[in-house]
C-alpha cells in the first residue's frame, strides 16, 4: 500500500483557507491529484467512500451474471458470460487498489461492506431468474454504468480517472454483448420475446435508480462536483441514459414500461415518469429482494478465501527471508 503525505489526516497540518484555496486551484486548473499529493481529508474519505463503493459494486455485481454461467444456451454465449464476469472481477481489483492508494486496506473496506456500512449499488440487488436477464444487465445496466463513468475518466484523483480508462473499454463491449443477446430474443420465438419485454419490464426502473438519487437529494454532489470527482449530476446522467436507450428499445422492438415516456422536442431529449425513490431507498437500505443473499454470498467467500490470504502473505514473507539471507 502507499502512504501518504495526507493534509489534515496527519494531525500536523492545518487545512487552513491558504492551503483550501491552493488545492482548488489545481483542481480549477485541471490537475491530477496523485497519491502523495497533500489533499484536504474530506476529499480523501469522499474518495475512498466512492471508490470503495464503486469495488464493492463490480464485486458484487458478478453473482447476478454468476448465476448464469452454467447454463448459459450456448457454449459462445458461456464463454463470453465467463469473460464478462471475470472481467467485472478485475476491475473490483483495480478500483480496490486505487482506494489503497487513499491509505484505506482492502480488509477494512471489505468489513465495511460486510457489516452494511459501505454501500453497494442498488442494482445488484434484484435477482435474475431468466436468460434475458443476462442480456438486460448488459445493455441496460452495463450501459447505466458506462454513462456513469466515462466521466469518471476525467475525475481529478490520478489512480481513479487511469483505472475508469481501461474499465469502460471493457464496459462497452460488456453492453454490446448485452445489447445482442436481447436482440436476438427480441427477433426469435413468440416466448422469447415475451421473455425479453418481461425481463425490460423489470430492469428499466432499477437501472434509472443506479444514477442514485435526485440532485436535490444527493447530498453528496455540489461538493463532488466541485473537486471534479463527479463531472454532471445524477439527473444530468440519468436523462443522457434514457435518450441515448430509448431509441435502442425502439430499434429492437421493444417497449419501456413507462406511460409517461414521451419526446420532448424543446428540451431535445425524453419526458420520463416519476422514479419510485421509496423503493430506492429501502434496497439502499438493505431490504431489497437480494441484499441478505448478496451479503451472505460475499461473507461466505471473504471466509472460505482466508486460507488463500494466509498462504499467500506466507509465501511473501518466505520469499522476503529468502531475499534478505541471500543479500
Ligand atoms: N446504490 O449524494 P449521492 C457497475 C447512495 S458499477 C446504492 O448522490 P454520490 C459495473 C450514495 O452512496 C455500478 N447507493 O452520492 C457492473 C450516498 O450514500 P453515502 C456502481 C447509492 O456518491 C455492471 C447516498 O445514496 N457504480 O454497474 C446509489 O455523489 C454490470 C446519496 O447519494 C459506481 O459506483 C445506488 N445506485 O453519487 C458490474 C460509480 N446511488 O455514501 C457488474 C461510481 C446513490 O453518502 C455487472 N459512483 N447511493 O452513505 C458514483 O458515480 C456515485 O457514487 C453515484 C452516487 C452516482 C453512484
Amino acid at each position: 500500500m502507499y502512504s501518504q503525505g495526507l493534509i489534515g489526516a496527519d494531525g500536523k497540518t492545518a487545512e487552513d483557507e491558504a492551503f483550501i484555496a491552493r488545492f482548488q486551484k489545481r483542481i480549477d486548473a485541471e490537475e491530477k491529484i496523485e497519491p502523495n499529493d497533500p489533499m484536504p481529508e474530506g476529499y480523501r474519505k469522499t474518495l475512498v467512500r466512492q471508490i470503495g463503493q464503486h469495488a464493492h459494486s463490480e464485486i458484487v455485481g458478478m453473482l447476478p451474471e454468476g448465476n448464469w454461467i452454467t447454463r448459459a444456451p450456448t457454449l459462445r454465449r458461456k464463454a463470453a458470460l465467463l469473460a464478462k464476469v471475470q472481467d467485472e472481477g478485475g476491475h473490483g481489483l483495480y478500483l480496490y487498489s486505487a482506494a489503497e492508494t487513499l491509505g484505506v486496506s482492502r480488509e477494512q473496506m471489505t468489513e465495511e461492506l460486510l457489516s452494511g456500512k459501505a454501500k453497494y449499488s442498488s442494482i445488484f440487488n434484484y435477482p435474475t431468474p431468466t436468460w434475458a436477464d443476462i442480456g438486460m444487465i448488459g445493455w441496460l445496466v452495463d450501459g447505466a454504468a458506462i454513462m456513469n463513468q466515462i466521466p469518471l475518466c476525467r475525475c481529478s484523483y490520478g489512480p481513479y480517472s487511469r483505472a475508469m480508462i481501461r474499465v469502460c473499454k471493457e464496459e462497452s463491449f460488456h453492453q454490446r454483448q448485452g445489447y445482442e443477446i436481447v436482440m436476438t430474443l427480441a427477433q426469435g420465438t413468440p416466448e422469447q420475446r415475451r421473455m425479453a419485454q418481461e425481463s425490460l419490464d423489470r430492469w428499466w426502473w432499477p437501472s434509472l435508480m443506479m444514477f442514485g438519487p435526485h440532485d436535490g437529494d444527493s447530498v453528496n454532489s455540489d461538493q463532488s462536483m466541485k473537486w471534479k470527482i463527479k463531472r454532471f449530476t445524477n439527473d444530468e446522467l440519468r436523462q443522457k441514459f434514457v435518450d441515448a436507450t430509448v431509441p435502442q428499445a425502439e430499434r429492437i422492438g421493444l417497449k419501456m414500461p413507462d406511460p409517461d415516456l414521451k419526446w420532448n422536442e424543446e428540451k431535445q431529449g425524453y419526458d420520463f415518469g416519476p422514479i419510485n425513490w421509496d423503493e430506492f431507498w429501502k434496497v439502499v437500505k438493505g431490504g431489497g429482494p437480494m441484499n441478505r443473499e448478496r451479503i451472505a454470498a460475499r461473507r461466505k467467500a471473504w471466509e472460505d478465501g482466508a486460507w488463500v490470504r494466509e498462504a499467500a502473505l506466507a509465501h511473501a514473507e518466505k520469499r522476503k527471508m529468502a531475499r534478505l539471507a541471500a543479500e
